[in-house]
């Protein structure tokens, strides 16, 4: 078993890229066996405590105040909300919670109120994650002093490949809140989108710029866009699967102790292709009817598809919480 590498080439991840279906799958298996049980599954539950009118101009997202996407803003949940919801993902075999936040970045008063919630989640037992956008250090350090368990900011694409799709802020902005959050001792859940026009080229490049931290993200989601109708990439041309699930086997491949997980997207995707996926060395799911607006499959049809494939969910982290 070697230790994980952070001088990865866009070479390098080209050529895995490109390499023969099976043989690329082999590799990630064994990268996959050796730092993780591959019968096993980490399951998030995702919950929009802040939805929409964000300022942002993120041409995937629903939630920008850009696009008449039909969707329902709703300002921050109370803190008894939040916490139902993670006692109902809780009963329902999730093991970490995600509160998402359609922000640019949080505002002090916000922050204090968002700090509670990680404070009630994790007292719960759960682990904790926030996506609320770009924080400074302070808040990072504030977001860890409340117990914050990880904290969710996506690269997306590759920077060349970032001012297509967002002009309201820069890559090196996200490259700075992952610094911070990283400084303050957070664990970092960071990937991408596939499916939004990108070459192959691309989405080395995404994971070869992850692969280079520092430290690898501890969590590397790979979500397929979700194309919904009002944005500006409703009608963006699908991606090969095949090509979807050579990107998962690339990231386990460069990031050997990440959970890689197979985001969003799932609900049009067949069992069949989920298993490809989880062969892949994905080993992490999005859990539970929705993501922040659109559907994901519900919880009966991932139960049953762990159950037909032998596979078990992670079990609770322990010691966790109360
Ligand atoms: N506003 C914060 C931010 O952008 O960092 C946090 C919430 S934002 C919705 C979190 C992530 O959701 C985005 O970075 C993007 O990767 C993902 N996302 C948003 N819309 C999506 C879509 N239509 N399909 C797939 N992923 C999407
Ligand atoms: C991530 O990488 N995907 C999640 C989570 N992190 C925050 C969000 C997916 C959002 C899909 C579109 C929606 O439901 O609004
Ligand atoms: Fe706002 Fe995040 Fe959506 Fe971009 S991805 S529009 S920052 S909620």
């Amino acid at each position: 078993m070697h230790e994980p590498r952070h001088d990865w080439t866009l070479a390098e991840a080209e050529a895995l890229y490109a390499l023969p279906f099976p043989e690329l799958l082999f590799r990630a298996q064994q990268v996959h066996r050796a730092w993780h049980d591959p019968a096993e599954v980490q399951m998030s539950t995702l919950l929009s405590i802040k939805t929409g009118a964000c300022p942002e101009d993120c041409a995937y997202c629903p939630q920008s105040v850009r696009f008449e996407t039909g969707l329902a803003n709703e300002p921050l949940l109370p803190l008894e909300t939040v916490l139902e919801r993670a006692r109902a993902a809780r009963a329902a075999g999730a093991t970490r919670f995600c509160m998402g936040a359609a922000w640019r970045s949080p505002k002090a008063r916000d922050l204090d109120k968002v700090a509670a919630m990680v404070r009630g989640v994790r007292a719960l037992g759960l682990e904790t994650c926030v996506t609320l956008g770009m924080l400074s250090d302070s808040q990072a350090r504030a977001l860890k002093d409340a117990g914050l368990d990880y904290y969710n900011h996506n690269l997306d694409t590759s920077e060349e490949y970032y001012r297509e799709i967002i002009s309201t802020r820069r890559y090196q902005d996200r490259l700075d809140t992952l610094a911070a959050v990283r400084a303050a001792g957070l664990n970092v859940c960071c990937g991408g989108i596939i499916g939004m026009g990108e070459s192959p080229r691309d989405r080395a490049q995404l994971l070869v710029t992850l692969a280079r931290l520092p430290a690898h993200p501890e969590s590397v989601p790979i979500n397929q866009l979700v194309r919904v109708p009002g944005t500006p990439l409703a009608d963006a041309a699908p991606v090969d699967p095949f090509d979807f699930i050579r990107t998962i086997a690339v990231a386990r491949i460069m990031m050997p102790r990440a959970q890689v997980r197979l985001s969003a997207g799932r609900e049009g995707m067949s069992d069949e292709l989920q298993a490809l996926a989880l062969l892949a060395g994905a080993n992490s799911i999005f859990y539970g009817e929705k993501l922040l607006t659109t559907g994901n499959p519900d919880v009966a049809r991932d139960q049953a598809l762990l159950a037909r494939l032998g596979m078990r969910p992670e079990a609770a982290v322990p010691g966790h919480g109360a």
